[in-house]
Order: structure tokens, then C-alpha cells, then sequence
């Protein structure tokens, strides 16, 4: 038995409804449409808050934004899937104000402004056919998909990069999630048929290429069907943990460690298994940036099963679901698979022969044999950063 095949629907259908349902919530044609993909993550986990490295690629299915400006200095935001409209005065717009999904594009409205953007009311309309919860940065990719809306509406010349770490802003501040920058880059600046290696330290960036195709492979993602939510506090516990493993290293942050041996010098136990996870996942990034500028993509394999042992053991954030996947799509033929993304729930990323069917065989065997519902597949061609699709 199989799980279910995701097919993206293409962009412009996506934003094609998003202005339809623009027409018809405000009688009026949308002064644009523009998209923010999710991301995948091929490895570097929990490292990018921690200043070390990470080397996401951006996915086919996106958050799309119809949006239009509007004179009274208020924001007017709607979505597709979700309950509204939340209308908010831009000027009573204070960190933490706004609570609820809409917090996301009303942080990003706030950040540009407090920026010195001048950045006035609009009418905000999201779609998406990005799955929630299932570990793909939907959240990030709603803020992205609104500041570049919001960046084009009122000409605010604002680099991608300083984009990022706005929306960024607006996910610390406005929502209360202490996350890192890897989602927010992702979603702005990657490039189709490339992952993208950001230096969270110094916000370096180089595109990698990662073709997998080429390679005779596919990158599939597994939504195990175990949701998650950033914002459960059990994050914001494995930040604090390893800034307490940094200080116990006389280190500024993890990413200034860079031998695994050195967490023996950590009396706490909990915490010396934190830090080993972020230093060697630090060292995999590097290792696989250097396997895809040599064209062995297949070499990511036993990195990537490497990750999802250090995630499940050393920094404990694996969930049943994730276990059973990663190792059922070995065990069907995968080169590797991890769990993905924050934790908890969500995906697994997994590298496979292209066209097989024996890890989705095996993945969807091994969850049927468990009496849990079918999963549901995701290919995941690396595509191209947010942009203006009407
Ligand atoms: C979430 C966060 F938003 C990112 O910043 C990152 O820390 C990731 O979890 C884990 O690598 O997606």
C-alpha cells in the first residue's frame, strides 16, 4: 500500500485564486500577486541560532499574497485557510500586539516599519498550498511572502537579505518564537536546481548546486503527520540549552567549537549531548557543501542518517513517526534520511534512487503495519526564492 502523492498545484493556479479571492473579498483587482516558497532542509539542524552553518533549499509549494495598498493606515488581512479578516491601525501595531496567524503578516508590517520603511495600510489576501504544520516553514514563508509585498507596494528599497532579517524580527517579536534565520533566507534567497549555504555568523551566502535528477536521485519529503508548532516552548528550551553548553565552553556560541571531544569538558550531561549535536552537524553542512561542489550527491547518504541519529539521541527532538520513516526509507532503498526542521513533528527529508517505489513501499509498509494513517509524499525539486507572480 502507498502513502499519498502530493502534487503541488502550480504557482500561477495558486496566485490566480489568491487574486480571484482578492476580487471577490474587496471588489477590486490586487495591485500585485506575489509568492514565498517553504523550505526544505538538506542538513545543519538546530545550527543556524547557534551562528553555525545550514543548507536549505527552497520548495514548489509556496504562500501566495494578493495584496493591494489601502489609504487608511490600517492592514486588512484575509486568508483562504484561515478564520478572519484581522484588520489592525498600523500605528497601534506594538511587539506582541497582534496574536493569532495574523501576527505573522502584521510582524512583518511592524518590522518594516520600525525599520524606517515607509511602509503604509494594505489589503492582504493569503493562499497557500503549503502544507501547515508539517515542518516546511509555512509561517516563515508567510512574513516573506508579505514583505515582498509589502516592499514592491510602497518601493521600499530593502535588500533580500535585510528582508530576511526583518520577517525574522517579526517572528521573535510579534509572534514570541525565538527561531533562527535558516527559514527566512531560505524562502528570500535561494535559487532554482541550488541549495543555499548560509554562514548565520557573518550572513554570507553561496548558492550550491543540487541537482538531483541529474544525479539519477530524488530528494522526497515525508509528511510523517505529526504536527508541530514552534511555538510550545520546547524550542526556545534547546536555545537556551545550548547557550548554557556555550557558556560552559567558554565559547561565544557553538559555532566556535569545532571538536566534538570538547563536550566532555561539559559536566551536565543533557547539555554536553546538545552541544555534540550542534558541533558535528556544523561539521556535516561543510562535508556535504564539499560532496555537492564535487558532484557526489550520493555521498550525502550516510550524512544525512548520521544527522537523524545526532538529532534523535544527542539533542532528543526526533519523534516516533520521524524514526520509523527514516529508517523505512533506508531500509526501501534510500541512500539516507533525517527528521526535519524544528522537531517534534513535521517531515523527513529522504535521498532516494529516482523513480523508485520501494522507500515509499517500505515508509508507507512500515506505518500501515503500526495502524497510523497513511503519510504523504512531497517530491522536492530545489526551486527558486519569492517573487512576483502577477
Ligand atoms: C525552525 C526555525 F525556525 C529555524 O530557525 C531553525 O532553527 C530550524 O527550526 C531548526 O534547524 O525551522
Amino acid at each position: 500500500m502507498k502513502g499519498n502523492e502530493v502534487s503541488p498545484l502550480s504557482r500561477t493556479a495558486v496566485a490566480e485564486r489568491a487574486a480571484e479571492q482578492f476580487r471577490v473579498w474587496h471588489g477590486a483587482e490586487p495591485g500585485g500577486v506575489w509568492y514565498a516558497p517553504g523550505r526544505a532542509n538538506l542538513i545543519g539542524e538546530h545550527t543556524d541560532y547557534n551562528e553555525g552553518w545550514v543548507l536549505p533549499f527552497a520548495l514548489d509549494q509556496s504562500v501566495v499574497v494578493a495584496a493591494r495598498r489601502r489609504g487608511d493606515g490600517a492592514l486588512d488581512i484575509r486568508s483562504r485557510q484561515a478564520e478572519g479578516p484581522v484588520t489592525v491601525p498600523l500605528a497601534t501595531l506594538r511587539a506582541g500586539s497582534v496574536t493569532g496567524w495574523a501576527a505573522y503578516p502584521a510582524g512583518v508590517a511592524w518590522a518594516l516599519r520600525e525599520a524606517g520603511h515607509a511602509v503604509g495600510g494594505a489589503s492582504l489576501v493569503i493562499d497557500s498550498d503549503l502544507p501547515q504544520g508539517a515542518g516546511l516553514s509555512s509561517s516563515a514563508a508567510i512574513e516573506c511572502a508579505t514583505a515582498v509585498a509589502l516592499a514592491t507596494l510602497y518601493q521600499v528599497g530593502v535588500s533580500r537579505p535585510e528582508l530576511a532579517r526583518l520577517a525574522r524580527r517579526a517572528e521573535n517579536e510579534m509572534v514570541g518564537v525565538p527561531s533562527g534565520i535558516m527559514d527566512q533566507s531560505a524562502s528570500l534567497l535561494c535559487e532554482a536546481g541550488h541549495a543555499l549555504l548560509l554562514d548565520c555568523r557573518s550572513g554570507d551566502t553561496a548558492p550550491v548546486p543540487l541537482d538531483p535528477a541529474a544525479a539519477g536521485l530524488e530528494l522526497l519529503l515525508v509528511d510523517t503527520g505529526a504536527r508541530h508548532a514552534l511555538t510550545d516552548g520546547r524550542y526556545a528550551l534547546r536555545r537556551a540549552e545550548c547557550e548554557q553548553a556555550a557558556r560552559a565552553l567558554g565559547a561565544r556560541s557553538l559555532r566556535d567549537v569545532d571538536d566534538p571531544a570538547r563536550t566532555a569538558e561539559i559536566a551536565d550531561p543533557v547539555l554536553a549531548r546538545r552541544a555534540r549535536h550542534v558541533i558535528t552537524d556544523n561539521c556535516r553542512v561543510r562535508a556535504a557543501v564539499d560532496l555537492l561542489n564535487a558532484g557526489d550527491l550520493a555521498g550525502l547518504g550516510p550524512l544525512l542518517h548520521a544527522s537523524h541519529a545526532s538529532l534523535r539521541d544527542d539533542f532528543e527532538i526526533s519523534w516516533p513517526e520521524a524514526n520509523v520513516a527514516a529508517e523505512a526509507a533506508e531500509a526501501g532503498g534510500g541512500l539516507g534520511a533525517r527528521m526535519m526542521g524544528g522537531g517534534f513533528g513535521g517531515s523527513v527529508i529522504a535521498l532516494v534512487p529516482a523513480d523508485a517505489e520501494g522507500p515509499r513501499e517500505a515508509i508507507a509498509a512500515a506505518y500501515a503495519s503500526r495502524g497510523w494513517p497513511p503519510p504523504r509524499f512531497l517530491p522536492a525539486p530545489p526551486s527558486a526564492g519569492a517573487g512576483r507572480l502577477l
